[in-house]
C-alpha cells in the first residue's frame, strides 16, 4: 500500500511538472464582461483549443477592461504582449481603413447574408489585409445588428435624431454616420453606463444583448430598431506570435476560434426574441418598425466620403455593396 502511494505520488508530480512545462499560455483580451458576446467566443475558444491541443495550450482570458479598452488591447496584440483578441469591428477602423467596409450602414440585409459574405472571399480580403498592421485575421463572430437607444424621446424617423448626443465607438466611420443623421456624436471607449446614467450623453447604439447584459433598460427609456450597422467582432492574433507557431498549431487554433465564432453567432441570434421581450417587460418603449427609408436616405452619400477614398478600400466597398444587393 505504501509503495503504491509513493508510486502514485511520483506519477502525479511528474504529470503536474510535465504539464506546467509543456503548456503554453495564450493571453486573450476582450473589453466586455462575462456573459457578453465577446466573452462567449473567448470561453468557447478556450475550451476547444485546450481540448484540441491535449492541454498543450492554455488560454488566459483578460476581460472587463482589465488590460485596457479595445484600442489598447489591439496595440498590445500588435506588440505580442498579448496574443489574441475578440474585438468589435469599430475600433479597428483607425488601424486599417479597410475594416470600414464591414461597418458600412445598411450593408447586409440579414444575418445569413452577413455570414455568407464575411465567411467568403470578401471577408477573407479584410482578414488578410490586417497583416499589413500586425494582425493575423482569423475569423468573424458577432456583436450583431446595432439599434439606437436614448433617453430624450421616442424616435421613428431619422429627422427626430437631430441634436441628440450619441456615444459612438472610436471609429471615424461611426462618427460620420451619426453626423449624417444629424446627431451630435461623441466618441467614447466602452463601457458607458455611468455616462448614460449621468446624462453626459443622451443615447448610444448597440445590439440587443448589450441592453440586457449591461442593464441599459435601467437608464435608457427609448429604443429604435434601426439595425443601421451589422457589427462583427474580428478575432485576431498577434502576427509576431503567429509566425512562431508550427503549422499544425496554427491549424488547430484557426479551427478552434472558427468553431467558437459559429457557436456564438447562433447562440446570440437564438436569444434575440427573448431579449426584446425582456426589454419591453423592463419598461423600455420600443419602436420596432421605424421609417428606415428616412435613415437610409441620410447616409446614402457616405461611400463618396474621404473615409473610403483609398483605392483598396473603395474597391472592396463597391464589391461588398454589389454582393449584398
Ligand atoms: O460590445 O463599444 C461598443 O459599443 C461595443 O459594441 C462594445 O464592445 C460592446
Amino acid at each position: 500500500m505504501k509503495k503504491l502511494l509513493i508510486i502514485l505520488t511520483i506519477l502525479l508530480s511528474l504529470s503536474i511538472s510535465h504539464n506546467s512545462f509543456a503548456a503554453q499560455t495564450i493571453k486573450l483580451g476582450v473589453v466586455t464582461k462575462p456573459g457578453s458576446a465577446q466573452n462567449i467566443v473567448a470561453e468557447k475558444f478556450k475550451e476547444l483549443i485546450e481540448k484540441y491541443s491535449n492541454g498543450n495550450y492554455e488560454v488566459k482570458i483578460f476581460h472587463s477592461k482589465s488590460i485596457g479598452n479595445e484600442t489598447e488591447i489591439l496595440q498590445q496584440i500588435q506588440m505580442n504582449t498579448i496574443q489574441m483578441g475578440v474585438i468589435t469591428g469599430g475600433p479597428f477602423d483607425t488601424f486599417d481603413p479597410i475594416v470600414r467596409v464591414i461597418n458600412y450602414p445598411f450593408l447586409f440585409k440579414d444575418s445569413a447574408q452577413a455570414d455568407a459574405i464575411l465567411d467568403g472571399p470578401l471577408g477573407k480580403e479584410i482578414l488578410d489585409d490586417l497583416a499589413t498592421v500586425g494582425f493575423k485575421g482569423l475569423c468573424f463572430s458577432e456583436n450583431g445588428f446595432r439599434n439606437l437607444t436614448n433617453n430624450k424621446r421616442a424616435i421613428k424617423n431619422a429627422g427626430e435624431v437631430a441634436g441628440l448626443k450619441i456615444r459612438v465607438m472610436a471609429s471615424p466611420l461611426h462618427k460620420s454616420i451619426w453626423q449624417a443623421l444629424g446627431a451630435n456624436p461623441t466618441p467614447m471607449p466602452w463601457p458607458i453606463y455611468s455616462e448614460l446614467e449621468q446624462g453626459v450623453i443622451d443615447g448610444q447604439e448597440n445590439p440587443l444583448w448589450v441592453m440586457e447584459v449591461y442593464k441599459f433598460f435601467e437608464i435608457q427609456k427609448y429604443m429604435t430598431m434601426t439595425r443601421h450597422v451589422y457589427s462583427p467582432h474580428i478575432n485576431v492574433a498577434s502576427m509576431i506570435w503567429w509566425k512562431t507557431l508550427k503549422p499544425a498549431d496554427q491549424e488547430i487554433i484557426q479551427r478552434a476560434i472558427t468553431e467558437a465564432a459559429v457557436y456564438q453567432r447562433k447562440e446570440n441570434r437564438d436569444k434575440n426574441g427573448a431579449r426584446l421581450a425582456l426589454l419591453k417587460d423592463k419598461g423600455m418603449t420600443i419602436e420596432e418598425n421605424p421609417d428606415l427609408a428616412s435613415f437610409r436616405a441620410k447616409v446614402a452619400d457616405l461611400k463618396d466620403m474621404d473615409l473610403f477614398k483609398k483605392p483598396k478600400v473603395q474597391t472592396l466597398l463597391l464589391k461588398m455593396i454589389e454582393a449584398s444587393k
